[in-house]
């Protein structure tokens, strides 16, 4: 983004300011941004609504997983967007180490897997049953996975463990991983016009799904103690024998040290409450409206006073 850009931003976020407190300290509260675009903007109205109490924010951008040691040493203090299909591992390690707090659920539901648009129906008969898929894998290869399918991964710090899971339970495929967001959805854009079989990584809440009717493939469901318990599950020998949760939980969480540096802060985060509509709306203003995370953000917190400043008070 350009300066003029940022100075715009900076005096938007200056006019909504109305708030007479004093804060409990002036240390920027560190929040992290990830590879997706309602993680990034909802950090940017979260910064906003500190901004607008009188805090000050530093936003920096980090590594999904490795942002739940960052968060339980303090480096960071907060993350917006806790997804339980890709992060619930990491986030569950970083807190029986101590130095974390979960800090309340959105009332979004997730899910994040294997998913492909609704003309692949057609080739591969059976769907959206993972057996199904397996069934017709050379449907899905590329010259570098051949005669295997390919899966097409998001970038490597996401879901983990795809490669496990298609060992646990035998299936011809290979992981092969997008570098980026807007890599995936360039990828589901072309074979979409050609016609051709995919089938990749995707999420829900997301605004693809305004875009691509399509449908999650169906993995032996989700159950406690999968990804530790090899001996739970349909392979009594492997973890990851399941598809993730269809009903993944949507957490905050936060540095154990933000509810005594800032308490009004942490407060606020433990308020803050987004729902599916409203964080497939913030990915949809950048992926398909273009534009900036901060701008979304900014826009954001204008049109909806009536909605965060009630979680500032
Ligand atoms: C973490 N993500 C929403 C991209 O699955």
């Amino acid at each position: 983004m350009n300066k003029v850009n940022n100075y715009l931003i900076s005096v938007s976020i200056a006019t909504l300011s109305t708030s007479a407190f004093a804060v409990e300290s002036s240390d920027p509260i560190v929040i992290p941004t990830h590879n997706w675009s309602s993680q990034i903007v909802m950090s940017h109205i979260v910064g906003g609504i500190y901004e607008n109490m009188g805090y000050t924010v530093d936003y920096v951008s980090t590594d999904s997983q490795a942002v739940y040691e960052a968060i339980r040493l303090g480096d960071a203090t907060l993350e917006v967007e806790v997804w339980e299909g890709a992060y619930g591992v990491a986030f569950e390690e970083a807190k029986s180490k101590g130095g974390i707090v979960d800090a309340g659920d959105h009332p979004a539901v997730t899910r994040e897997d294997w998913w492909y648009p609704a003309y692949v129906e057609e080739l591969c008969p059976g769907l959206p049953d993972w057996e199904a898929l397996n069934a017709c894998a050379e449907e899905f290869s590329m010259p570098e996975t051949a005669p295997k399918g390919r899966f097409l991964g998001g970038p490597v710090d996401w879901l983990k463990h795809d490669s496990e899971r298609i060992d646990a339970l035998g299936m011809d495929f290979v992981v092969i991983n997008a570098g980026s967001a807007a890599a995936l959805w360039a990828e589901l854009s072309a074979a979409e016009k050609r016609g051709q079989p995919i089938v990749l990584f995707n999420w829900t809440p997301n605004f693809i799904e305004a875009l691509y009717p399509g449908s999650f493939v169906e993995f032996p469901e989700y159950f406690e103690g999968c990804k530790d318990d090899a001996s739970l599950g349909p392979n009594p020998n492997e973890t990851y024998d399941c598809g993730n949760p269809a009903d993944g939980y949507l957490k905050k969480a936060a540095w154990d040290g933000m509810a005594d540096k800032w308490p009004t802060a942490y407060e606020t985060l433990t308020n803050i409450e987004f729902s599916n509509i409203q964080i497939a709306e913030m990915a949809k203003m950048v992926d398909i409206d273009g534009m900036e995370p901060e701008e979304a953000a900014v826009a954001w917190l204008e049109d909806n006073e009536s909605v965060w400043k009630p979680w500032a008070e």
